[in-house]
Order: structure tokens, then sequence, then C-alpha cells
């Protein structure tokens, strides 16, 4: 592919056309991203033509792009978020001092460690979802399926992008590697938890969306403070995208919610409508609240004190100057945790080292106000049930509640009793079995599969009968 096709199809504000180097970087990588979309990616409709959003620039409406393309066709494309502020690293142990605009040598592995991690769940995400398209509730559901996952591909070109530019030979071995590590490859998986478990229905499609993809906003939000300028204005970037996959989960879970809700204030029961029982929801959403949960890394984490005295993560709405010491000194976070015998103990650590657990308090925060919205509508519908947000200790797998039986209010059990109440807490392989035969596919333009309810309203002004997919 010639120079000029490349930059004619990736749309960026990172001067790409001046950019020799970077150009024969992704002369390569690009056919290689093609091969494994149409290998790993939703590759039974990439013939199809799909009404999606395209990013074509960071201003205004910039990104608002509506138009019917193939999938393998998108124009994945490289933007940072214009310049703000006034440019001074605004935390840690440089504070003060300029922004780096090239990589500092003694911070280099830390951050190409940050930059990868990030990078590898994008692919990741893309890889877990890919048969989903199979059984699409509806067009308006399929497309936003796409649209999540074309997205997803871009953020992943965002990090490639750091890679290549600022990391020399290894930065583009790294970026190649992140074609390699797949999804749930006993051999070769990728590096987070939550990115090897399979996502094998729209139920967990809507869970994932909601919990796992705003952990997604919390981490991108703590790196779009970096001192290291170009990351930071690549994630701000990336967060305007991020939105519409968290209300794609909020509104999917919330429609499903809506429509058993509806069923059972007539007195029907979901289940004999091939509809998805509340309870069954409370399951998947404790597994998947939990699974993200993990995302945070240790409450008390060295890597974390390392990387916020560097400057290079921050707190949520760090530059906001809402923290009382931008360096978090002289502070402590207070913790609870399992003993041995069975009780819990009053610890305190480091405010520096807690700093996964303060992101992770503000994505509990956050959480708890997308379940209270989900339970304002059953409450408007009449029906008892309410949603509740498992606490932090419950089914962990880092950190310092990993591995011990506590409930979802947060009660620390033997582990007899995690034995014989696991299946009240979280799916079991006959919740899972139902819920996979109520997926079938329904691909005529406004018409719904019967356990979720329509949306509120369609995309881009359409109506929810407009033909989002048009099959070739
Ligand atoms: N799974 O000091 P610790 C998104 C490892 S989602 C496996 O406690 P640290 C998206 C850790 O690597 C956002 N391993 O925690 C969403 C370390 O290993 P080493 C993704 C884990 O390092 C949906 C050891 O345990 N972005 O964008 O402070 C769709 C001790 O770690 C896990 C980022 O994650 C785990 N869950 O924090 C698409 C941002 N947790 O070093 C996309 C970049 C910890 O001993 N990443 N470990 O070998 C980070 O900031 C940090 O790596 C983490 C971990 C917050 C993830
Ligand atoms: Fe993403
Ligand atoms: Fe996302």
């Amino acid at each position: 592919m010639s120079e000029v096709d490349l930059e004619a199809r990736i749309p960026n504000n990172v001067g790409l056309r001046d950019n020799k180097r970077l150009m024969r970087a992704l002369e390569t990588w690009q056919p290689a991203f093609l091969d494994w979309w149409r290998g790993l990616g939703p590759s039974d409709f990439n013939e199809d033509l799909i009404y999606l959003r395209t990013a074509v620039g960071v201003g205004k409406g910039g990104w608002a792009h509506y138009d019917y393309v193939k999938m393998p066709d998108y124009r994945w494309g490289i933007f940072l978020a214009e310049p703000s502020g006034d440019q001074k690293i605004h935390f840690g142990d440089h504070l003060g001092e300029p922004v780096w605009t090239e990589v500092p040598g003694e911070f280099r592995n830390r951050l190409r460690r940050l930059i990868v991690t990030q990078g590898d769940t994008e692919p990741a995400s893309v890889e877990q979802q890919r048969l989903l398209g199979k059984t699409a509730p509806s067009l308006y559901d399929l497309r936003s399926l796409f649209q999540v996952n074309v997205e997803e591909g871009r953020h992943l070109w965002a990090m490639v992008y750091l890679l290549h530019t600022y990391f020399g030979k290894d930065g583009r071995e790294e970026a190649e590697a992140m074609l390699h590590r797949h999804s749930g490859d006993p051999d070769n998986p990728r590096i987070l938890e939550a990115f090897n478990k399979p996502i094998e229905t729209w139920v967990d499609f809507f869970c994932f969306t909601t919990f796992t993809d705003r952990d997604g906003k919390y981490q991108l939000a703590a790196l779009a403070e970096s001192g290291f300028d170009p990351l930071a204005r690549t994630t701000q970037f990336m967060l305007t995208e991020e939105a519409y996959h968290m209300q794609t989960g909020e509104n999917g879970v919330g429609r499903i919610l809506h429509r058993s809700a509806e069923l059972m204030r007539e007195g029907i029961d979901p289940k004999s409508r091939g509809a998805i029982p509340l309870d069954l929801m409370q399951r998947y959403i404790n597994f998947w609240a939990s699974a993200s949960m993990d995302l945070f890394g240790g409450e008390d984490s060295t890597n974390a004190a390392e990387s916020f005295a560097m400057g290079l993560k921050g707190r949520y709405r760090e530059g906001d100057g809402i923290y009382k010491d931008p360096k978090a000194l002289g502070a402590e976070y207070p913790l609870e945790v399992p003993a041995e015998d069975g009780t819990m103990t009053k610890k305190s650590i480091p405010l520096r080292r807690a700093m996964n657990a303060l992101l992770l308090d503000a994505y509990v925060q956050d959480c708890t106000r997308i379940v209270s919205r989900w339970n304002r509508d059953l409450d408007r519908l009449g029906v008892d049930f309410r949603i509740r947000l498992p606490s932090k200790r419950f089914n962990r797998n880092q950190g310092v509640y990993a591995g011990r039986p506590f409930s979802p209010d947060g009660d620390l059990l033997t582990r007899e009793e995690w034995e014989a109440r696991k299946d009240e807490w979280l799916p079991s392989e006959k919740d899972r079995d139902y819920v996979k035969s109520c997926m079938k596919a329904v691909y005529e333009p406004g018409k719904i599969a019967n356990w979720i309810a329509p949306p509120h309203q369609g995309v881009d002004g359409k109506p929810f009968e407009f033909e989002y997919v048009k099959f070739h």
C-alpha cells in the first residue's frame, strides 16, 4: 500500500503525512491488524453494510460522522485531544515541571507497560464479542455491538500509535504482540483476567459494557492525567467514545429489566415467555461487577504508588484540583482486611499505595448511581425486586480480598457457607444454558426479541425501525 493511500485511509490529527517513520511502521502493522480483524473480529459480518459513526476529527461534531460502511473498510483514525491547561505536570514527585513530550528514559519501562496493558484490552474485547452478532435481539443492537467493536479497534490503534511513535523497536514488537495474544488462549492469553472470560450471550455483553467498559473509563481517566502528554491527550479522546459503550450497557441491562418487570406486573413469570428473571440478572451483574473490580489491581499496590510518584497515572479528575495534596504524601488510606482466623482487622496504608483503591472507590460510586437508575424503573413498574451492586469484597481474585469467601453484602463466610450458597450469587451452568436458549437473532427492521424492551430512541436521530444493518 502506498503512503498516500495510507494517509487517506487513516483520519488523523498527528501529522501522519509528514511522519515517515510512523507511516512505515503502520504500513507493516495495518495489514496485520486487518488480518486479525478478519480472523478474530466479527468475521461473519465483514461484507454487510453497517450504519456506523466514524471519528474524522477532534473538533465539535468531528466524531459524529455517520454512514453505511463494511467493517473492514472502517477508517480507524488516530487522534489526540487538543492540548489543555498550562501543560505542567499536576501531581506526584514532578509536580509543576513541564509535561513530557518524549518518554523520560527512567520511566520508559513502566510507561510502556501501562500502554501495553491498556492496548491489550481493546482487541481482547473484540475477540470476546466476536460471535454475538449471530444472536442479536434487533438490528439496532447489532449496530451497537459493531460500533463498540470498531471503536475498541480504534482504541488499539491509539495505543499502537504511542508505541510506534515513542518506543522504537520494542514498541513495534509490543504492537505486534497485541495481535498475537488472544482472549482465553491457554498458551498466550490476554494480560488482564476479565479479558479472558467468555462473553457468550447478550446478557454478558450488556453487563460487560456496563461494568468492564466502565473500568475502561476510570483507567483512561487516570491515564488522561498523565505527565506524558501524548498519552494524556490520546486517552482524553478515547473517553469521548467510551461514553457510548457504557450507555449501550446501562440501557441494555435496563431494557432487559424493564421487559421482565413488565411481564411480572401482569402476573407473568418471565421464564414462561423466554425473558430473563430478575434474580438471574442479579447473578450476571454480580459476576461482571466483581470481575471488573479486579481490573483495578490490588488495593495496596507499590506499582500504583510508583506510577503516581512518577507522574504517569493520576487520580480520577486529579487536574480539577479536587484533592488536598497533589503529592499525596503524609496521608493514609484505611483498609479492612480479612485475617487468617476469619475476623476482619483494620489497617492503614500510605495514600500513594492506595491509588488503585481510590480509583475503585470512584468507580463503585459511579456503578451505584447506575444501579439506582435501574431500580427507579423497577419501582415505577411496581415491582419489588431491587438490583444491588455487590460489595467490593465479593468474589475477588485480585487484591486484599482475593480468594476469600465473602457474601455480596461483604460478610466473611466459611468455605462451607460459600459452597452452599454460591449458586444464589453467581450464574450457574443452568442459568447460562437458560440465557443461551433465549438468544435468537432478530434481523427484521423494527422487530425485537422477546427478552428485551426496545430502546427509547434510535441512533443519529433515526427511528428504532431504521435499517441499521444491510445484509449483503
Ligand atoms: N488481571 O500492584 P497490583 C478497558 C497484576 S479496561 C491480571 O496489585 P497494578 C476496556 C499486575 O499486572 C482498562 N493481572 O496492580 C474495557 C501485577 O503484575 P506484576 C484497561 C492483574 O499493577 C472494555 C500484579 O498483578 N486499562 O480499557 O497497580 C472493553 C500486582 O498488581 C490484574 C488499564 O488497565 C488483573 N485484573 O494494577 C475494552 C490501565 N490486576 O507487575 C477496553 C493500565 C493486577 O507483578 N493498567 N494484576 O507482574 C494499569 O494501570 C495496571 O496494570 C492495573 C493493575 C490497574 C491493571
Ligand atoms: Fe476501549
Ligand atoms: Fe469501550
